[in-house]
């Protein structure tokens, strides 16, 4: 197992008169290498010891901040003002081989070529990353796209002119293979593993590069999964490539106007065949990230010869287009408008109404929210790289301001309260991070045939439960840090605002936490409650693996006394009513994430070579409640009842308000106030609102409404079986 602490540097300097003189040593590279053979202790890995390398070291490098063109100022944003741009590059990265004892095969140990090689590899591109990439992020955000519409003879274009660093960007993340790496499979399993630490290192300096790039293997991905057909052959070959003439970038087009939530209901777009086979897709998008991508992955419904489609999840099918012609028109594409974000400004979100784009059918039909499952798992695991990435790069930040910044007569980091507000979300990015890895090696056996039936349903698990959790930890650290820099973490010029917007997107796309948390239970479900099972024997073989090793013990028997704790509350949810599994989705993942982690902490915390501060971790991580759903249930928060509670908390007692009643600024919430109401195809006019909206007020947002009937998830098929499964578990 791979495992990479940190590998950062900040965005600014922090104004001298602020900061004291405390210099860190600097380093060749931002990474030293020494196995511990080289340290005479033990010898090759291949000899069935269990050989660690440990790399770590400070390292303080120049880097100058790059103005605007024309020296303009964006926005609120402003130029430090600093000539001296020096910046504190504190980096480590601890990489360690499990021995037999905690691998069991040879599916959780890098071998040692793997890693000299990834390392050395590593160590470049942490280089390039600092001197080359982090100033083109720099440039992203302060050049956002524009939209241009018409040319200045009044012919509609629309255009979104990217700034040069965005397209370096591009081109940086061809010439990295920071797609094409997981599909060359050059480290068999290790592939995938590889490539989130690459894309881990690039992602808080890619200037919200790493959303379309997220995407891009999102696609790649089901074109793989779908055998890579002929006709999807030279975009697969793009999408995978190294070579940045030919690299495309993808969307994953699947928000429209009613939601990006509900899918299966929200989708309005209607897609018509074509005598040539082809289709033509008519609707209007409402979200779509990096709308400057080369192609795009979206979901549309087949009309019938009398224009009528399917409704709901099966009658959703999955489209493949390109987003314009090798002139660069739009593919009968019109351009609505550019959103205006709260974060992630440097990328083109955009609003695109589809008039007829040429299409090609990629699934079967009514299979379409099953196919491009498998792009948001993939998008989901990109989110868990980006929050990691993120709570490290703020971190980062905290950590060197502390050692420069004197108030009451010493350094931050010399008092001793700011210390443990650090280290608190040290702790959590560690979690975060073990977890991240845990699933990609997971990925990457799944990728190569060698993951076990447990291996699988533990991925399709841990999938989501580390979006969701991974995006929470993030926009709780980002928050901390920016406070641990006092007003000045407020401040535009310090660059921490902007990590912070972009940070707190985590936890909103690629499903909400609620969301989510849905997903959990439908693993539990779809798996007959086999995810839960593998759940539970392997934490249960984790803590096997660790018990017996020196200042571990309490943690070890909470993470049990957790797990043990979680078995209990599923088996009583199994006897208690549908209702109890969905008021306790969201603390049952969050218990779930908090005893995995935990596990994946002592397990670290016990390798050998292992440091003091891996067990501390380990022993913090451990000391917070480890099962919350066990708590809530206990205190009666999902028993009968609770839900009206919620409700009358919320809104009152007297408050039945049904959404259609609420006012606000949607008017309608089910539908968008922007853009067309009806179809332009000349298709029978298709009412844009759901004829039921609303008509409960616990569904309206994740109520699912089929043909005018509103269906609340609690009556969904899945949940009475999944009751009986959870008694057969637990
Ligand atoms: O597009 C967006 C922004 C793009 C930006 C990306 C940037 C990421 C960058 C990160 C880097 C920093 S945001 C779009 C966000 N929207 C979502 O993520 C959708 C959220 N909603 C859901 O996930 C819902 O739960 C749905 C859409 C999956 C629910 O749909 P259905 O049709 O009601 O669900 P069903 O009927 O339960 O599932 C249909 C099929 C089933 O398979 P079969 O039919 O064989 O039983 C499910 O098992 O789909 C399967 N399925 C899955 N399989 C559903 N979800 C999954 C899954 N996660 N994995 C495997």
């Amino acid at each position: 197992m791979l495992c990479f602490s940190e590998a950062e540097n900040c965005l600014h300097s922090f104004p001298k008169e602020r900061t004291a003189a405390v210099k860190s040593p600097r380093a060749a590279s931002p990474f030293h290498f020494c196995s511990r053979s080289q340290r005479g202790s033990v010898a090759s890995p291949l000899e069935g010891r269990a050989p660690t390398a440990v790399c770590s070291t400070g390292s303080r490098l120049s880097m100058g901040t790059p103005s605007r063109p024309g020296g303009q100022q964006p926005r609120s944003f402003r130029c430090p003002t600093e000539a001296d741009t020096t910046l504190e590059a504190d980096s480590c990265c601890t990489i360690q081989w499990r021995t037999q004892k905690f691998s069991g095969n040879g599916t959780n140990v890098l071998c040692l070529k793997v890693l000299e090689e990834v390392h050395q590899e590593l160590v470049r591109f942490g280089n390039r990353l600092q001197t080359k990439i982090q100033p083109l992020a720099w440039e992203c955000e302060l050049n956002p796209p524009v939209f241009r519409q018409f040319d200045a003879w009044g012919q509609r274009v629309d255009r979104i002119d990217t700034c040069s660093a965005w397209r370096r960007m591009k081109e940086i993340s061809a010439e990295e293979g920071l797609i094409a790496e997981a599909y060359e499979r050059r480290y068999s399993n290790w592939s995938r593993l590889y490539q989130a630490v690459k894309l881990y290192l690039f992602s808080a300096s890619s200037g919200g590069f790493n959303c379309p790039l997220a995407m891009t293997d999102g696609a790649a991905k089901v074109i793989e999964s779908l055998g890579i057909p002929g006709s999807l052959k030279s975009a697969f070959d793009r999408l995978t490539s190294h070579d940045p003439k030919k690299f495309w970038t993808s969307g994953q087009w699947m928000t429209e106007r009613r939601g990006g939530s509900d899918v299966a209901n929200g989708t309005e777009t209607v897609a018509r065949r074509q005598p040539d086979g082809t289709y033509r897709l008519y609707g209007f998008k409402w979200f779509t990230s990096a709308a400057d991508s080369d192609v795009t992955l979206t979901l549309a419904r087949i009309a019938d010869a009398e224009g009528q489609c399917p409704q709901g999840s099966r009658g959703l099918s999955l489209f493949f287009l390109r987003v314009r012609d090798e002139e660069g028109k739009l593919n009968n594409i019109q351009v609505q408008r550019l959103k205006d974000k709260l974060g992630t400004r440097q990328m083109a979100t955009a609003e695109l109404w589809l008039q007829g784009a040429r299409a090609e059918l990629i699934s079967a039909e009514g299979r379409g929210v099953a196919s491009i499952s498998n792009m948001l798992n993939i998008t989901r695991i990109h989110n868990v790289i980006g929050a990691v990435a993120s709570m490290r790069r703020m971190i980062s930040l905290s950590r060197d301001y502390a050692r420069r910044r004197v108030a009451f007569g010493k350094l931050l980091k010399d008092h001793p309260l700011h210390m443990q507000t650090i280290a608190r979300m040290e702790v959590q990015c560690r979690g975060a991070f073990l977890l991240l890895m845990e699933v990609v090696r997971l990925l990457g056996l799944a990728e190569t045939n060698l993951a076990s039936e447990q291996d699988q349903l533990l991925l399709r698990l841990l999938v989501p439960v580390a979006k969701l959790y991974t995006g929470k930890q993030a926009a709780a650290v980002a928050v901390e840090a920016m406070e641990s820099f006092g007003g000045q973490g407020y401040m535009e010029d310090t660059g921490v605002p902007v990590i912070l917007r972009d940070t707190l997107v985590l936890s909103i796309w690629e499903g909400t936490t609620n969301i989510l948390s849905l997903d959990v239970l439908r693993s539990l479900a779809k798996s007959q409650g086999q995810v839960m099972a593998v759940f539970l024997s392997t934490v249960q073989k984790k803590l096997e693996l660790v018990a017996g090793t020196a200042g571990l013990a309490p943690a070890v028997q909470r993470v049990r006394e957790g797990t043990d704790r979680l078995a209990q509350f599923l088996q009583k949810a199994g006897s208690e009513p549908a209702v109890t599994m969905e008021l306790a989705a969201r603390d049952f993942s969050y218990s779930l994430a908090r005893i995995y982690t935990g596990a994946l902490l002592l397990e670290h915390a016990a390798r050998p070579g292992a440091s003091s501060t891996d067990t501390c971790a380990a022993l913090r991580w451990c000391n917070q409640e480890l099962c919350p759903v066990a708590v809530e249930s206990g205190s009666g928060s999902y028993r009968a009842g609770a839900a009206l509670q919620d409700s009358a908390l919320v809104y009152g007692d007297s408050a039945l308000v049904i959404w259609g009643q609420c006012p606000g600024v949607w008017g309608q919430p089910a539908l968008r106030p922007h853009g067309p109401t009806t179809h332009t195809d000349g298709l029978k006019s298709k009412k844009s609102l759901p004829k039921s909206s609303g008509s409960c007020k616990f569904q309206a947002w994740w109520g699912r409404s089929t043909k005018g009937q509103t269906k609340s998830f609690r009556s969904d098929p899945c949940l009475p079986r999944l009751k009986s499964q959870l008694w057969a578990i637990s």
